[in-house]
């Protein structure tokens, strides 16, 4: 069956699956050429096999908030590949949470491990539970519930989860602590643990830092460096803050950060204790920037707006899916953007892309851009396996090596004849053909 049908019929058996099916298309678009020269794919039904979840979990959590008040929320877990390895990928706690954007998370998770070289397949899991506001004590009893209602899926060889928006190393330990009780066995069936039960050095900074090595390379193809480029980043979690960390280490200057209430633009470069200030205004639960400016009264507060409307060398949007649209792309195209690298999964929406690639601007997909973070969870893996924990320099070497050797993936498979690299069909060709050959030799099952 052609691409083209293949998707259709999905989204006929999908409808409003949004971010599932854009999420699919693109991978699906990118490699067709490549699906075209392999017949034995089609005979295998490899693309029909790929694009449905192996299984999805869904079940009812339910907890008692401070009040006392017994409140219920939706639980999932997507387990969409283990060809390569264990389901591996985050858990996701946001009131947008679905079913589309936990499909379209697992569907991206299965081709950027691949990327990773390790051996993991893609899961994703999460809850419409909101973290906005909820006590200490709230967001432990959730997690317990979460996990009750998630145990018995979970394993060190089965699926190992780890954070995502609204899941960072708090909601990983009580998740941890749960499962530990549950099953009695102290493996390491989570990645993102803390220092002192079994988590890897560097964990917290890996997807930033990894991001900002890929950045790196993408430049250095150009003759260019970090040294003196202003960059706008979004976001204010995790990941902004360990791309903002990195890209100062390497002499750029980070103008921008954003939460869900708009953006704050600091023409003096967010560095030093300003990075930290993210992490207290990230403490407050309340998710909005604006206090930045209390503090730092040099910056500007943009209610509402998006930081793409500054002039800057080098866009990370670093929040969540579709956070950077068409228009966002023109304006950054007419300000002479020289470099967009999505550090959120799904950053861009599929007309940013096409205006991007159609003016011959950089653009590189969050599976490649972002795959330090879960690559460092491969690693925490191996170090619970080995009962042992590598130093800071043994795992951030590691992690540079395997974000030079995506890099590397996606040249190899996205160079066009004129020197242009397309990182997206770069990244999802080097991502397929590796989860299509494991499928292959593992047979029709
Ligand atoms: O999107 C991602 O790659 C993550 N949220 C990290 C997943 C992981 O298993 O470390």
């Amino acid at each position: 069956m052609d691409i083209n049908t293949i998707i259709s019929n999905l989204e006929a058996k999908h409808p409003g699956e949004k971010e599932y099916l854009q999420a699919v298309k693109e991978v699906l678009l990118s490699v067709q050429d490549v699906y075209n020269r392999h017949p034995e794919f089609e005979k295998n039904k490899i693309i029909e096999r790929m694009v449905e979840p192996d299984r999805i979990v869904t079940f009812r959590v339910t907890w008692l908030d401070d009040k006392g008040d017994v409140q219920n929320n939706i639980g999932y877990r997507v387990q969409f590949n283990n060809a390569i390895g264990p389901y591996k990928g985050g858990i996701r706690f946001h009131a947008s949470v679905n079913l589309s954007i936990l499909k379209f998370l697992g569907f991206e998770q299965t081709f950027k491990n691949a990327l990773t070289t390790l051996p993991m397949g893609g899961a994703k899991g999460g809850s419409d539970f909101s973290p906005r506001g909820k006590s200490d004590r709230e967001i432990m009893r959730f997690c317990q519930a979460f996990i009750l209602g998630l145990w018995k899926n979970l394993g060190p060889d089965r699926d190992v989860p780890a954070g995502d928006i609204g899941v960072g190393g708090r909601e990983v330990g009580y998740m941890y602590g749960m499962y530990k009780r549950l099953v009695n066995e102290h493996t390491g069936t989570f990645t993102g643990k803390g220092l002192d039960f079994g988590g890897s050095r560097i964990r917290p900074e890996a997807t930033g830092f990894g991001a900002l090595y890929f950045v790196q390379d993408v430049l250095a193809r150009k003759g260019e460096t970090l040294e003196g480029k202003t960059v706008a980043i979004s976001g204010f979690g995790n990941v902004a803050w360990g791309a903002a960390l990195k890209a100062t280490e390497l002499g750029a200057k980070v103008v921008t950060i954003s939460g869900p209430d708009g953006y704050i633009y600091d023409p003096d470069g967010i560095s030093g204790e300003k990075i930290d200030t993210m992490l207290e205004l990230r403490a407050t639960g309340e998710d909005i920037v604006e206090p930045y400016i209390e503090k730092y009264p040099n910056a500007k507060f943009f209610p509402g707006k998006k930081p793409w409307e500054q002039k800057v060398d080098i866009a990370l949007p670093c929040a969540t899916q579709n956070e950077l649209n068409g228009d966002d792309a023109k304006q950054l195209i007419a300000n002479n953007v020289m470099l967009v690298a999505e550090v959120s999964n799904m950053g861009c929406t599929p007309e940013a892309i096409d205006a991007l690639i159609e003016h011959r601007i950089t653009y590189a997909p969050g599976k490649a851009v972002n795959a330090g973070g879960v690559a460092t969870s491969g690693l925490e893996m191996s170090q619970n396996a080995m009962h042992l924990q590598w130093s800071e320099e043994e795992v951030d070497q590691r992690l540079h090596g395997i974000m030079n050797d995506i890099h590397r993936q996606c040249v190899k498979y996205g160079e066009e004849p004129d020197g242009y690299v397309n990182y997206m069909k770069g990244a999802n060709i080097a991502g397929f053909m590796k989860v299509a050959n494991a499928m292959m030799e593992q047979g029709v099952c």
